[in-house]
């Protein structure tokens, strides 16, 4: 089976990669299809980007396509910046610019209530099962905001996100811990049991 990411985002990428790297599907990236015109991620939440992602994507390509729309959540700012954790201190992307912000608006509140989740969707568009060409797939991660970058592995907000089973943040943690337990991992793994399935029922 062959299967499109469609994401622009290299660090996703690489961690999709991997952690679907025992899958007997062939990967594929948008870098292929330099003709495919990006999707305005207007979406109100995160699976109706990551559905819209999917779709554009497979509509171009006619290729089964799955696109990841993920966020922060953060409880003491009610969710915020959850579906707009990209952009959140504006446009283009700037993860240095969104910590800043973050920590900023986190000033006055204490550490123990400083509980957030990182949670991913994903939308799979174009493969056909039990009657339904569009499946979705959900993993979260709890942890903790912290004021201080730590660790240089990972992407966006990995810096200052704290797993309190493991004292460190993502970005200290490194790939093989974070995309075992990380929302992308959780989500990821929700698909390739689908996938699985699909499998056997084709061998019976
Ligand atoms: P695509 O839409 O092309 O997939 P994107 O980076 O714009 O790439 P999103 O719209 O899903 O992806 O934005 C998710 C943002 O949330 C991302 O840019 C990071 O700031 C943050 N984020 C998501 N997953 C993360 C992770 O595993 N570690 C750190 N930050 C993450």
């Amino acid at each position: 089976m062959h299967l499109l990411l469609a994401t622009r985002n290299p660090h996703k990428m690489i961690e999709i990669r991997l952690i679907l790297s025992r899958v007997p599907v062939t990967l594929h990236g948008l870098d292929e299809f330099p003709g495919f015109q990006d999707v305005e991620e207007d979406g109100a939440t995160l699976l109706e980007n990551a559905v819209k992602k999917a779709r554009a994507a497979f509509r171009y390509t006619g290729w089964p396509s799955l696109g990841d729309d993920s966020g922060l959540e953060v409880d003491a700012l009610d969710g915020e910046p959850g579906v707009r954790s990209a952009r959140y201190s504006g446009v283009p992307h700037d993860a240095e610019k969104n910590m800043d912000k973050l920590i900023a608006a986190l000033r006055d509140v204490r550490p123990e209530r400083r509980t957030a989740r990182f949670r991913c969707v994903l939308a799979l568009e174009g493969y056909e099962r039990d009657g339904a060409t569009s499946h979705t797939f959900e993993g979260c991660c709890d942890g903790l905001i912290i004021d201080e970058r730590k660790g240089r592995h990972g992407f966006g907000y990995d810096p200052i996100f704290w797993i309190p089973e493991y004292g460190r943040t993502f970005a200290e943690l490194g790939p093989e811990i974070k995309n075992r337990i990380s929302h992308r991992a959780r989500a990821l793994a929700e698909f390739r049991t689908f996938l699985e399935r699909g499998l056997e029922v084709q061998r019976v």
